[in-house]
């Protein structure tokens, strides 16, 4: 633990805001591993009154970097994409010791940090505004896309970094200052990403206030984010109650939000599909980072003439699924994040029971040290029953069938959240009716592939009560800057639009 905190400049006791400089004189708080509840570091909270501090030098850093020219931010962008990659193992591993999830996907969330980087540079000389024909004579029509302003980012725990570097890296091409505050239960791996930003703002010259930080709770700091004006965008990822909360305060001041809210990922197995296909996406869509993405699988929509022996098949891969220390190589599963969201989950497996749910497999506890880990938990329900509507953040995967193509897709589409779906099919009428206006109402889709995993080029986010933002790739970074309309007359008279004439 001391190597992995030395090689990202941190120590057993660190402070939780930067803007420039280091502070944090609130709570001290003890950041426990889920792995083996082992303490890993302390880390103090800014006080409301350092918040503010915190958020002026950031909101000051944004009259200076929005001067800079884009491709120059895009520099910035690139050193920061190659201080992840020497980062990669310890910044991996630290996710992994922090979170729990497998070391393998830890480093794979570096990975994503890295290619939003990369993606982001090119990004950083395309920041196209269209030119448009006016209706009068020798005028034209243009827009420009325009730095925003500061960029409140608050994060979940379950992607500890990658959506920060979602979030900064098209940020911070835009012109844009980001002031980021992580979830409470996973501050390290935050203050490991604000360093690395830090060293490299530093090394351009440029202030390092255009990256700050300020770690404490979602109802005080996190409020404070939201119900300022200064913050000209909340780019919040969290629950359906969380983006609720947060959209209001956002929207009572005409703010900007994105809401990446909850999923309820359902994956569709058509009898025309590859089975093969269907029981890896399924099994890593449900079981990976222990259930705890938002893309994760929650149900699967079986077409009845294979489901027993779909079933028993998945049944099989749960039975022999390898628990244990995330950063053991075999271990496919490890803890979930906490006791309490173990405690949720066996709530949700006793709703389902009286539900009409029969339980096949798992969701027993373990005794391994820490008390967060637990076997992942195959349902088989009748349907959309209530507690299936609702999103479990853990390995709880609930299997249902279908007998026609169309009631699958609508019991995909019977939840009020809509990230991410998938179809498992070689059918091609099927698989274009899933991905048309009468298919999938999520704003992931997949085909032959699972529900999670996105990679970082395509926009991210869903509908319904997933909040409606678009983060990532394509062309979510139009979130993060003003768009200037203008008018220009070169015509040397005056004409009014819309035909309208003025004699005077
Ligand atoms: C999340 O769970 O909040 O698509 C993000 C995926 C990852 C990101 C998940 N690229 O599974």
């Amino acid at each position: 633990m001391q190597d992995v905190l030395k090689a990202l400049g941190m120590s057993d006791s660190n402070r939780g805001g930067f803007s420039g400089e280091w502070t944090g004189s609130g709570k001290i708080q003890a950041v426990v591993s889920p792995i083996d509840g082992a303490k890993l570091a302390d880390v103090a909270n800014v006080t409301p009154a350092e918040f503010e501090a915190v958020l002026a030098r950031c909101h000051a850093a944004f009259a200076s970097w929005k001067l800079v020219p884009a491709p120059k931010r895009g520099e910035v962008v690139r050193a920061l994409g190659d201080e992840l990659r020497k980062h990669k193992e310890a910044l991996g591993t630290l996710v992994s010791l922090e979170m729990g999830k497998a070391l393998r996907e830890g480093l794979g969330e570096v990975q994503e940090m890295i290619d939003i980087c990369d993606f982001a540079v090119g990004l950083s000389r395309q920041l196209y505004g269209l030119t448009m024909p006016s209706e009068r004579r020798q005028h034209r029509l243009q827009e420009q896309w325009h730095p925003l302003g500061v960029v409140g980012v608050i994060t979940a725990f379950n992607f500890p970094v990658a959506v920060w570097s979602w979030n900064t890296a098209l940020a911070l091409v835009c012109g844009d200052t980001v002031l980021w505050k992580p979830s409470s239960k996973t501050p390290l791996t935050a203050i490991a990403c604000t360093r690395i930003a830090e060293k490299v703002l530093r090394d351009f010259g440029y202030d390092p206030a255009i990256c700050s930080l300020a770690i404490g709770k979602g109802s005080e700091i996190g409020d404070l984010i939201n119900t300022d004006p200064r913050v000209a965008l909340v780019s919040y990822t969290g629950s359906v109650p969380g983006g609720r909360h947060v959209g209001r305060l956002v929207q009572e001041r005409f703010g900007r939000h994105i809401l990446e809210l909850g999923g309820n990922g359902a994956v569709i197995v058509s009898e025309k599909g590859d089975l093969e296909i269907a029981l890896r996406s399924i099994y890593f869509g449900a079981i990976g980072t222990s259930g705890q993405r938002c893309t994760s699988t929650r149900r699967v929509i079986v077409h009845e003439s294979i489901y027993p022996a779909f079933r028993d098949r998945l049944l099989d891969l749960y039975r022999k699924t390898p628990i244990g220390d995330p950063r053991m190589d075999g271990n496919l599963m490890g803890p979930l994040v906490d006791r309490a969201a173990v405690e949720t989950m066996l709530a949700a497996i006793e709703t389902v029971k009286v539900q009409g749910g029969k339980v096949l497999f798992g969701g027993e506890k373990l005794p391994n040290a820490g008390g967060c880990y637990i076997t992942p938990c195959l349902v088989e329900v009748p349907g959309n029953l209530p507690i299936v509507k609702e999103e479990t953040f853990a390995p709880v995967l609930y299997l249902m069938a279908y007998r026609t193509i169309e009631e699958a897709i609508a019991l995909q589409n019977g939840v009020s959240q809509g990230l991410s779906s998938a179809i498992i099919t070689n059918d091609q009428r099927e698989s274009e009716l899933f991905l048309s206006a009468a298919g999938s109402d999520c704003g992931l889709a997949n085909v032959n592939t699972g529900t999670s995993g996105a990679e970082i080029g395509g926009a991210f986010g869903g509908e319904k009560e997933t909040g409606g933002g678009r983060e990532s790739g394509s062309d979510a970074w139009k979130a993060y800057m003003r768009r200037q309309t203008s008018a220009i007359n070169f015509s040397g008279q005056v004409e009014l639009a819309q035909g309208i004439t003025l004699e005077l």
